[in-house]
């Protein structure tokens, strides 16, 4: 029987174990740098099977949040390098989770203070962190976002591939493209954020259009056996909505099937909270979709998130339904989290108030079961 202990491929990429570190926004890279208390943190946890780095954006024009880091600047490549080496030194491996969060985002962030792109001028409605006129972090409103022009669409496509590329000359061990949680490629996908007439609005196939040109341009740049993807069918998050996501995501994983993907990344329910969360009036089949992937020759690691808990992890792996299970808070709080599943030890308990922004409070020092009073 297979254990989340037992050693998986993810494509090109081997991993330890089956117990990866879900992508996790902490706001600790100013200036979109990634920096040495970052490199601690990822290094502490290296003996996850596999790290999925927090989103990072791939351009200025993706960027949301205020101090996430990014894949655009020289610095910032230079900065993931000292990641990628602590974690490779640990014998851990690691992809970065690119990213372009669209219409998720306030003018103060992006290129000349314009307004951000989406497919459809429509609000996400929420807020996002930023740096406010005095240079501290506040809360904002989302900025009204302007539709992308269709000559646009192919150069944001090659800004994915571009991040990629850097990913890999920053010693990544491949990407994961941030397909979920209401960014860019989610707000192409669902119909309450796609309201275009044109080849990239309307049908399932055109909505799924633009996901599928930015996994072919990164597969291309860097080996589809480097590239995973993140998709979140039914989550509420950042105001995103469908109306049916069964045969949307059925179609796009359909499609992803004869891609030779690493790894598909599904989301359970609402990102962070209900499992059975849904939208369009009927509970999501997640075993539905991966058998359409499978069927459809799909051989990447079918990798599944939310709310797990050691059991429930242990009873999707040795049901043979899921090949890995990602575990966010969790590795917040652990970073010994493997560890401590393997001895069955006590975990340490989550500060919600150190999530995001900060230092090392909160982020480098949860304490390893053997430094544990
Ligand atoms: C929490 C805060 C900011 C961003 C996501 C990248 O939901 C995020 C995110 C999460 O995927």
């Amino acid at each position: 029987m297979t254990t989340l202990f037992d050693p998986v491929k993810f494509g090109d990429i081997e991993l330890a174990n089956r117990i990866v570190m879900a992508p996790l926004t902490r706001n600790r890279s100013p200036k979109a740098i990634p920096n040495d208390l970052n490199a601690a943190y990822y290094e502490q946890r290296a003996s996850a099977g596999l790290l999925i780095t927090e989103g990072t954006p791939v351009t200025q024009q993706g960027q949301g949040y205020a101090d996430v880091p990014g894949l655009y600047l020289p610095e910032a490549i230079a900065g993931w390098k000292k990641v990628t080496d602590a974690v490779h030194k640990k014998g851990g491996k690691i992809v970065t989770q690119i990213w372009h969060v669209g219409r998720v985002s306030h003018v103060s962030l992006q290129p000349n203070g314009t307004a951000p792109v989406a497919p459809s001028a429509i609000p996400a409605g929420g807020k996002t962190y930023i740096i406010d006129e005095n240079g501290n972090g506040a809360f904002a409103e989302t900025s009204a976002p302007r539709a992308l022009e269709i000559a646009e669409i192919s150069g944001i496509v090659a800004d994915y591939a571009k991040g990629a590329r850097a990913a890999i000359d920053a010693g990544f061990d491949g990407v994961e493209i941030h397909g979920a949680n209401g960014y860019l490629i989610d707000q192409f996908l669902k119909d309450g954020a796609n309201q275009r007439a044109d080849e990239y609005g309307g049908s399932i196939e055109n909505r799924v259009r633009f996901a599928l040109e930015v996994v072919d341009a990164v597969a291309k740049e860097i080996g589809a056996g480097r590239v995973g993807i993140r998709l979140s069918p039914v989550t509420p998050a950042n105001g995103i909505t469908e109306s049916q996501p069964q045969p949307l995501f059925n179609h796009l994983v359909h499609e992803l099937g004869s891609r030779g993907l690493s790894f598909i990344h599904v989301i359970e329910g609402a990102t962070g909270g209900d499992r059975d969360f849904t939208q369009g009036g009927k509970p999501f089949n997640y075993h539905e979709l991966k058998d359409i992937y499978r069927k459809a020759g799909g051989s990447g690691a079918w990798l599944v998130n939310n709310g797990y808990d050691k059991a429930a992890a242990e009873q999707a792996v040795e049901s043979g339904y899921a090949d890995a299970v990602a575990f966010g808070k969790l590795f917040i709080a652990n970073p010994d989290l493997v560890e401590r599943f393997q001895t069955n030890a006590e975990l340490n308990e989550l500060d919600k108030a150190t999530l995001y922004g900060g230092g090392a409070k909160g982020y480098t020092d949860y304490p390893n079961l053997d430094t544990a009073a």
